[in-house]
């Protein structure tokens, strides 16, 4: 019995670890067939304060922290190159029209059903640099009507 023990710590410490900032509602856009980039959505609340600084997932080649806002009358986006503020406390929502993670130069289409992994590195305040392995299920929004007529069939709860 005794040696389970310092198994049982690592893994009260690695929960420890993740207490900082938690994620919940995360999302992927699924895409169609030649789309190259989609957006990961999710609401991320920092316990302590920190910035969203970097992200990557399998599915893509390249992933980045955008936003997106009215520029004049046109739709801009762009990079968060220093990455993107969580006040703490605070929940910041990653929403289609506002922040977002960029997932470009996709490796295959998403359908709904499917689930990305998507990682996210928070910066604490005190620099400590935070690792969160999500896992997150594609949604058909906003898609073609063939591409919602196939979405019917597999519904699920969302
Ligand atoms: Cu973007």
């Amino acid at each position: 019995m005794k040696q389970l023990i310092p198994v049982l710590t690592l893994a009260l410490a690695a929960l420890g670890a993740h207490a900082q900032t938690t994620v919940k509602d995360g999302w992927v856009r699924g895409t169609v067939p030649q789309q190259k980039a989609t957006g990961a959505f999710a609401q991320i609340t920092s316990a302590q304060g920190g910035r969203l600084v970097s992200a990557a997932s399998p599915v893509a080649g390249v992933v980045e922290i955008h936003e997106m806002r009215m520029s004049g009358s046109t739709m801009q986006m762009r990079a968060l190159t220093d990455g993107l503020e969580l006040p703490a406390g605070k929940t910041v929502e990653l929403k289609p029209g506002g922040y977002h993670v960029m997932l470009m130069d996709l490796k295959q289409p998403l359908k709904a059903g499917d689930t990305v992994p998507l990682t996210l590195v928070v910066e604490g305040a005190d620099k400590k640099r935070e690792t969160l392995q999500l896992q997150l299920p594609v949604k058909a929004l906003g898609g073609m009507p063939q591409q919602q007529q196939q979405q019917q069939g597999q519904h699920k709860g969302h």
